[in-house]
């Protein structure tokens, strides 16, 4: 475990993609910003399912250039990355055979992950994926929480005593094979990053450990495969989700993950940024107590990165020049 974990162990500074179908609403609907997370918008904001999925329709990333992300995350001396494959709307930024719902068959008509996986491969940083397991609203999965009825859901036939049994069809049906596409399509991945193991039993998440490290076996992974309510628990580190623990922490392995402003995916009135200096201190911060920092970016739904997070890579890039390894 210790090789698999070499790179990870200096791993420092890394960037983490938010970016989907959600990107498009810019946290909006109706005209009105919603509450939390942009992301989370389709549950937050009661979409009704047709709409969010007829916007969908009109995702066309014309600016997407994984060549430019690439060289701004390794200007500012990152050296790895995390694409959102899939996200709790369900929806897959891969070319996936399970269901339509997704940038192949649905809107773009390309595969998200094979030009940003070469960029990264061209540049020698490493490369993983985001990949919301059990949340997933498109495809039936579990539904996070929301209490989703026929106006809003996308299930409009809801049936609270069937929920089980659908919830295993979606494991079957569409979890479990685009794990074994994510784990094959793309040569050699670096990581994995599960979010949200929520209602996911003992025996999916061994069959998914097993097909993870079956088909990736130096792959590393975070914590979030399993619950806290499984027995069975895989995973190489922790996550610390928008925080950075008080003391050194040198003989784990472990990550802060963190937004440059409020939100995950992109959020138009969201212009609440972290100063350059705030996020080196973050860096710094991290690093000296021996974790990886994985800096948040929310590409706009045409593929361009926001203004304000190409400033602050850029500003870090020159600090880099003078404080970095080189
Ligand atoms: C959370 C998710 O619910 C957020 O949307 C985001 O992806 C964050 C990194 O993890 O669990």
């Amino acid at each position: 475990r210790d090789a698999r974990m070499a790179w990870f162990r200096d791993a420092k500074f890394g960037m983490f993609i938010h970016w989907g179908v959600y990107s498009m609403f810019e946290g909006e609907y109706k005209g009105v910003d919603t509450p939390r997370y942009a992301e989370w918008i389709w549950n937050n904001a009661r979409i009704p399912a047709q709409e969010y999925v007829d916007l969908a329709k009109q995702f066309n990333p014309v600016a997407y250039d994984p060549a430019e992300w690439v060289k701004l995350a390794k200007d500012a001396g990152m050296t790895y990355m995390v694409l959102t494959a899939k996200h709790h709307d369900g929806f897959a930024m891969f070319d996936t055979a399970t269901s339509d719902w997704g940038i192949k068959d649905s809107t773009w008509g390309k595969d998200a992950i094979t030009p940003l996986k070469k960029a990264a491969d061209d540049a020698g940083l490493r490369f993983g994926l985001y990949y919301s397991q059990s949340l997933d609203w498109g495809n039936h999965g579990d539904e996070g929480g929301a209490h989703w009825d026929s106006s809003y859901s996308p299930y409009p036939s809801l049936d609270r005593s069937k929920w089980a049994e659908r919830f295993n069809n979606y494991m079957s049906d569409v979890a479990f094979p685009q794990l074994e596409e994510l784990t094959t399509n793309y040569g050699n991945l670096d990581l994995f990053w599960w979010d949200m193991p929520k209602n996911i039993s003992d025996t999916q998440v061994q069959k998914m450990a097993d097909m993870l490290w079956g088909n990736q076996p130096h792959i590393v992974s975070n914590r979030r495969l399993a619950s806290r309510k499984n027995a069975l628990q895989f995973g190489d580190f922790d996550t610390h989700e928008q925080s950075i623990p008080p003391v050194p922490q040198l003989d784990s392995y472990w990550e802060s993950c963190m937004t440059m402003n409020n939100t995950w995916g992109y959020r138009r009135s969201d212009q609440d940024w972290k100063s350059t200096a705030e996020l080196i201190h973050n860096l710094t911060g991290v690093v000296s107590k021996g974790g990886n920092y994985l800096l948040n970016i929310g590409p706009k739904s045409d593929g361009s990165f926001p203004q304000a997070s190409i400033e602050r890579l850029r500003d870090i890039s020159e600090w880099m020049k003078v404080n970095g390894e080189s």
